[in-house]
């Protein structure tokens, strides 16, 4: 038994390596590796990876798909004819306050023009109380009797100038109110720095005269032209009183 005991002890020592220590007992050199053993069996499979990137487009697709959506709107189109005038729609708001009246240079204006206005169809219509047209001319006289600087300006305030007769038509018209009035009458002529020379108010030279037999016999001294009843001319001074005639 002990040395069953001893023999199974130096099987256990020579098979841990152990260096033999008994004397009397001897141990063979350590035996080769043996073959290594074969592959175990496939572990278990791992946790998922993280995301990849996406991959490059697909190849295009067979023709044949479904429509696809509708495209953008085109272009804007010629404009339509304009339309019917709308109704009147209904006033706005009251605007903000202007310039005082007498600031405002359009208003000024505005009102001078009309103020102009005024005054020259009073004028018109103070002198309708007898008016004569012949051809394009309107001949009018307010029946007033003034001295010839008063006449022109009563005419240009009217819009108008004193009367002259440019043919034997409108000498007869205008004889026709110095004859209704019984007043002699001045005519828009002026005697020149050649005396006995009468030229119009705007410098032409007379074309068309009625001259009284004798006359124009002032010779400097009567610069201005009046007609007397019959519708003859004599030259006169220009300070009497005579009835204011103007054409239009
Ligand atoms: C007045 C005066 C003149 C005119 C003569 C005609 C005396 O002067 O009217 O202009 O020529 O009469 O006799
Ligand atoms: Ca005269």
């Amino acid at each position: 038994m002990l040395l069953y005991t001893l023999a199974l002890t130096l099987i256990l020592m020579a098979a841990s390596g152990t260096v033999c220590d008994v004397k009397d007992v001897c141990i063979g050199s350590p035996g080769i590796p043996g073959t290594p053993g074969s592959h175990g069996l496939p572990g278990r499979d791992g946790r998922d990876g993280i995301k990849g990137d996406p991959g490059p487009p697909g190849p295009m697709g067979p023709p044949g798909g479904m429509p696809g959506l509708p495209g953008r709107d085109g272009l804007t189109g010629a404009p339509g004819v304009t339309g019917e005038r709308g109704d009147k729609g209904e006033p706005g708001e009251r605007g903000p306050p202007g310039f005082p009246a007498y600031q405002d240079e359009e208003l000024q204006t505005t009102l001078q023009d009309l103020k102009h206005q005024i005054l020259q169809s009073m004028g018109v219509l103070t002198l309708q109380g007898s008016m004569l047209t012949v051809g394009e001319k309107v001949f009018s006289t307010n029946g007033q009797s003034v001295n010839f600087d008063a006449i022109r300006e009563l005419c240009a305030r009217a819009g108008g100038h004193i009367a002259v007769p440019r043919s034997p038509e409108e000498n007869e018209a205008i004889a026709s109110i110095v004859k209704k009035y019984n007043t002699y009458a001045y005519l828009g002529l002026a005697e020149g720095s050649n005396p006995g020379e009468f030229h119009y108010l705007d410098g032409a030279p007379v074309n068309y005269t009625k001259w009284y037999p004798g006359e124009p016999k002032g010779w400097g001294r009567e610069k201005c032209v009046e007609m007397y009843t019959d519708g003859q001319w004599n030259d006169r001074n220009c300070l009497q009183y005579r009835l204011a005639i103007c054409e239009f």
